[in-house]
């Protein structure tokens, strides 16, 4: 899991990392890093050409972003999507990170991979050392 920018400067790290291991998941590996421009494009590669693309790099990169790795029973990045709730937090419930703590899709606190194929890839960028 990403805690975003608008995390960090919100002050909710602490807050997320509660929430994982109040659940039951543990935290592996974490970093507070600027994600430079590079690292983000390949993060965001999937995304690359859409409309909100340009925006989403500016956002990601503008100051810095809490990594994490958590582990959990299988399937943990199902857990995590979970308790982050949907893209937009307009439409998050109460209960979920982005629906307790944002309003808008732009600046949507947390970022969790979306499968194993993901969660694999995303860690492999972030976290080279932890195979
Ligand atoms: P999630 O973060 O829930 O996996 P993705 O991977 O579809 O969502 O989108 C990545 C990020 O791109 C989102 N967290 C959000 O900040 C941004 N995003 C996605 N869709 C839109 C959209 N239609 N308009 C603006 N930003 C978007």
């Amino acid at each position: 899991m990403i805690a975003k920018p608008d995390a960090v400067e919100r002050g909710l790290v602490g807050e997320l990392i509660g929430r994982m291991e109040r659940k039951g998941l543990r935290l592996v590996a974490a970093e507070l890093r600027t994600i430079d421009e590079q690292t983000a494009a390949r993060h965001y590669e999937e995304h690359a050409g859409k409309p909100f693309y340009g925006d989403l790099v500016a956002f990601i990169t503008r100051s810095p972003s809490f990594v994490m790795v958590v582990e959990g029973p299988p399937d943990t990045w199902r857990i995590v999507r979970t308790m982050m709730g949907p893209t937009n937090p307009a439409e998050a419930p109460p209960g979920t990170i982005r629906g307790d703590f944002g309003t808008v899709m732009t600046e949507n606190l947390v970022h969790g991979s979306d499968g194993p194929e993901s969660a694999a890839r995303e860690i492999a960028i972030f976290f080279p050392g932890l195979a």
